[in-house]
Order: structure tokens, then sequence, then C-alpha cells
């Protein structure tokens, strides 16, 4: 067996080590008991499966109550206003993203068993990830799924792609639509900041009608013209995605270690390219003095809500409110330098079709988290409480 620091020796490179001899690699399988991370959730789990490049990509929500009336047709509208090639300024690869209900479904309502969804990947074009199969995009989990499994699947990003995103919103529908039905919760997104520029107006009517989810219309010239100057650059941006849930009742969510804003965090950040989440005032707070945080309570209720609608871990009853930072996207055509997989340095230009700016995609994608994240907590305040509120 190779040891490895003698391999990296060898290769003259860091970044090598774990493409070993056969025997390392059996030896390999041997040691790592990993414990698979595809599925999220207590009461109701959802389990996602499916590769960007496979036949086709799918979940698995299991624990929804049974009755809740369910057509396939229902998915379209967040699923629409999720994909790409909607408009110039995403990825232009065309799905058709038709959701099949394979199972847990009966005569048009859900029977309580696991349903299960598929959609069909029908626009895949893997030749664009020839040069990518032999190099690591500097910013992209290339890196480290090859270093955790020792193989990975580089068509479109594979199992890393933001097209596993699509059965994260197809999940959402089913838990938005329980919630508005039995709560009258209504979980809505916006995009708060896209690089530099932040809205001067806020209209939720704004927020559906252009593929940026903007609250502030008179913008969009200023948008659209910032996006079509970066993408001719090469180059991808940042944005941050607010999410708010409203209605929600008091009560819900866990102390301590299950709490509520713990696991809409948690939620949040597994969502593709986010790398950081506030609740409510998030990181202001570290300038804030208690006096200026705290919402202070009247007869009629809270007069500010700094606290996200979540306190001690439990909601408040006042919205609840997430934000979260999306990062630039890696796969952009502005050369950066890396190693291939041989451990030689090159240099990466990543060609095909991509999004400058995935954020702008992301906030149906946090809408679902949180509304399947608030059924989740729902269902276990149910099981506590023994009652439906
Ligand atoms: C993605 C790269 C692109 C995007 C894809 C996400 O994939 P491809 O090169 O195959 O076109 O189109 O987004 C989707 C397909 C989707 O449905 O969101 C990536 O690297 O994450």
């Amino acid at each position: 067996m190779q040891n490895r620091s003698a391999q990296r020796r060898r290769s003259g490179s860091k970044w090598i080590t774990l493409r070993e001899t056969t025997s390392d690699n059996q030896d390999n399988s041997r040691r790592q008991r990993t414990v698979s991370s595809n599925s999220f959730g207590t009461l109701l789990t959802v389990t996602t499966f499916g590769e960007s490049h496979g036949p086709a990509i799918g979940c698995v929500v299991d624990g929804c109550p049974p009755g809740l009336k369910l057509a396939a047709d229902e998915f379209r509208r967040d699923l629409t206003r999720r994909a790409t090639g909607t408009s110039r300024f995403t990825s232009q690869r065309h799905e058709a993203d038709d959701v099949e209900i394979l199972s847990g479904v009966y005569e048009g309502r859900t029977t309580g068993t696991p349903i299960a969804l598929l959609i069909r990947n029908t626009d895949a074009r893997s030749k664009d990830y020839a040069e990518v199969a032999q190099t690591f995009r500097p910013g992209h989990a290339d890196y480290t799924y090859w270093q955790k499994y020792g193989i990975r699947d580089p068509r479109g990003g594979g199992r890393s792609s933001a097209r596993e995103t699509t059965m994260r919103v197809a999940a959402g529908v089913i838990a938005k639509k329980w919630l508005k039905l039995k709560f009258g919760i209504e979980v809505r997104g916006w995009l708060a900041q896209l690089g530099p520029l932040t809205p001067r107006a806020f209209d939720w009517a704004d927020v559906d009608g252009n593929p940026f989810f903007w609250p502030d219309a008179a913008m969009l010239p200023e948008l659209e013209k910032y996006i079509d100057a970066l993408r001719k650059s090469g180059d991808s941006i940042g944005a941050r995605v607010n999410v708010i849930a409203d209605n929600v009742p008091v009560g819900w969510g866990e102390p301590i270690y299950g709490k509520l804003d713990g696991e809409l965090a948690a939620a949040l950040m597994s969502i593709n390219a986010v790398k950081g989440v506030e609740i409510g005032a998030g990181f202001a707070a570290v300038t804030q003095r208690g006096s200026e945080h705290r919402d202070e309570m009247l007869l009629d209720g809270f007069t500010s809500n700094h606290a996200g609608g979540i306190l001690g871990g439990i909601s408040t009853g006042q919205p609840i409110v997430a934000s979260m930072a999306v990062k630039p996207a890696s796969s952009i055509l502005v050369p950066g330098r890396s190693v291939n997989l041989a451990g030689e340095p090159v240099e990466v230009r990543t060609k095909g079709r991509h999004d400058p700016c995935v954020g702008m995609r992301a906030t149906p994608i946090a809408e679902a988290m949180m509304a399947l994240v608030l059924m989740d907590v729902w269902l276990r305040q149910r099981a506590l409480r023994g009652r439906e509120r």
C-alpha cells in the first residue's frame, strides 16, 4: 500500500493524494463508513436522488399526512420559477421539468405513504464537460467530491449540480400547499441584493413579474444591463435572497438543540452555493444594543421583529424572516489557476451553459426549504401537544 506523503512527494503536488493504487482504493472503501446525507427532516422527510446528466432526478417525500389533493400540474409554477432557460439571464439549458408522481397519491389525494416524484433529464449536453472531467474548477465541489469518494460524475457537476435543487422545490410545493391550507401560512422570497445592487423600493406585485424576483420593477433595466455586461465579461456574481413566512402560529420549533432557527439555517445552508444565513437582524445584531434589538411587547403585539419570528428556538407568531448569501458560481469563462487529475498546474476556463448569478434562481429554493422545515416542525408540535395547533 502506498503511503500518502510518499505519493505527494512523487507527484510534487499537495493536491493529489487520492488517485491511489487499486489496493489503496479497496482499502479506503473498507475504512470509509460514510453516512449518506441525501435525506433531511424528522417527521416529514425528503430524500433526493439523481445527477444533473443522469436519466432522471427524483425525490421521496415521506410523512405527508393523507388526504391532501395533489396533481402533477401543481408543481409547474414553482418549477418554472426556478428553471434554467426562462430568460437570457440564466443558463440556457432547457429542461421540461415535467413531474411524474410515482407513488403516494391515489385518485388525486395523498395516501400517507411515501410520495415519489420523478423528473426526466431531457437537455443534458455532456460533451461540455470533457475538459472539466480532467481538472478541478477552482471554487467548485469537483475537488472535494473527488477526494471524498475517489470517483465523481463530472457531467454537469453530477450530484453537486444546482439541478438537484429542482427536487427540493418539487417537495416544497407539497409543504407550501399543506401549510397554506391548514394555517394560511404563506412562504415567499425575493432577491434582496444582486452584487452591488439593492432594491430602492419594495412591492410584492413586482417580485413575480421579472426573472430576478426583484421587488423594485423600476430598477429592471439596471439589473439587465448589469447581468448582460457580466455575462459578456465571462464572470459571475453573488446575491442575497430573503425569505419570509407569514402566519406561522406561536410555539413551533424545539428548544436547545432542535431550534427552529438552527434547523432553518441548516436547511438554507444546504442549498448549493449558499455561504451565509441570517435570521431576523442576523449579523446586524453585532452592533445593536439590547434596548434596540429587543422586540417590545404591547397588548396588540410586538413593536418590531429583530428576532426574525423566533425566540429560544420557538416561533413567536411574528413572520419568520431569513436571509442567505449565495456565492458567485465557479463555472466561469475567466481563466483561473488549478490542477488536473495528474497533479499538474492548469488554467481552467469553464465553457457551457452557466448562470452569471445562481442566486437569481435561488428564491423558490429558499421558499421550498423554509416550507419543508415548517411543515416538519408542525408535525412534531402536533406529536408533542396532541392537537393540530
Ligand atoms: C449547473 C450547470 C448547468 C446548469 C445547471 C446547474 O448545467 P449544464 O451545464 O448541464 O447546463 O444548467 O442548472 C440546471 C440544469 C438546473 O436545472 O438548475 C451547475 O453546475 O450547478
